[in-house]
């Protein structure tokens, strides 16, 4: 799934709400950026879990990434990266389930890590749940392994598709708050790709606070 530059025709500008630190809005944000689409999405950044959050006018989840469109409110990383694609390139192909499999994997790893970090966030006064952090810490472990043995394994280029530019934001995630410190030294095929992937002018172009 990639998105390449067409012609936005004659549809009115499309916003994009997004906050500055936010992976999944990153994934949209770097897809943009790749498809030099960016003058048929107004992008607008914003502050979430405010009660002046913009996104609310819109959605009642409040969330980003958040596509408003002529016809209707869109969220999900995954679903506004398909529908953009969709408005400035081809239709993805819907029977690659290979590609379809990593994303699966790759967003399940991005979930598990939001909540990981976002546990200690929730709970500033040491009442968080070790129990949660421990699960995911053990998940976001047995997720590097997955991707390590299938980077290994993997011959020829990686693509910069939807699957590739989620975990390469996962990954920066996980630096945030020093989860699995060590990983690069025991996932060496993994970090050298991301190593490579991080240098990117998208990726770079759309770097938060945390890189
Ligand atoms: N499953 C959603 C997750 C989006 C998400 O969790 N966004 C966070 C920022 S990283 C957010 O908007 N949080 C604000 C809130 O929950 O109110 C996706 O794939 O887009």
């Amino acid at each position: 799934m990639r998105i390449g530059a067409k012609s936005t025709g004659k549809r009115k500008i499309m916003k994009l709400y997004y906050s500055i630190n936010s992976p999944y809005a990153r994934i949209v944000r770097i897809a943009l950026f790749e498809a030099d689409a960016g003058n048929g999405v107004e992008q607008i950044e914003v502050v979430t879990r405010t009660p002046d959050n913009p996104v609310l006018a819109h959605s009642p989840l409040g969330r980003v990434p958040t596509l408003v469109t002529d016809d209707f409110v869109l969220g999900e990383a995954a679903n506004i990266y398909r529908y953009l694609q969709e408005q400035f390139k081809d239709a993805p192909d819907p029977s690659d389930w290979p590609t379809v499999a990593l994303e699966s994997m790759v967003m399940g790893f991005l979930d598990g890590l939001a909540v990981w970090g976002r546990e200690p966030m929730f709970h500033p006064n040491g009442t968080h749940s070790e129990a949660v952090l421990a699960l995911e810490e053990e998940r976001a472990r047995r997720c590097l392994d997955y991707f390590e043995k299938m980077w290994a394994e993997w011959s020829g280029e990686h693509p910069w598709d939807f699957a590739h530019i989620a975990l390469a934001c996962a990954l920066v995630l996980m630096a945030r708050f020093n989860g699995v410190p060590d990983w690069p030294e025991t996932h060496p095929q993994l970090a050298r790709w991301f190593e490579a992937a991080k240098s990117r002018p998208s990726m770079q172009a759309t770097a938060g606070d945390f890189g």
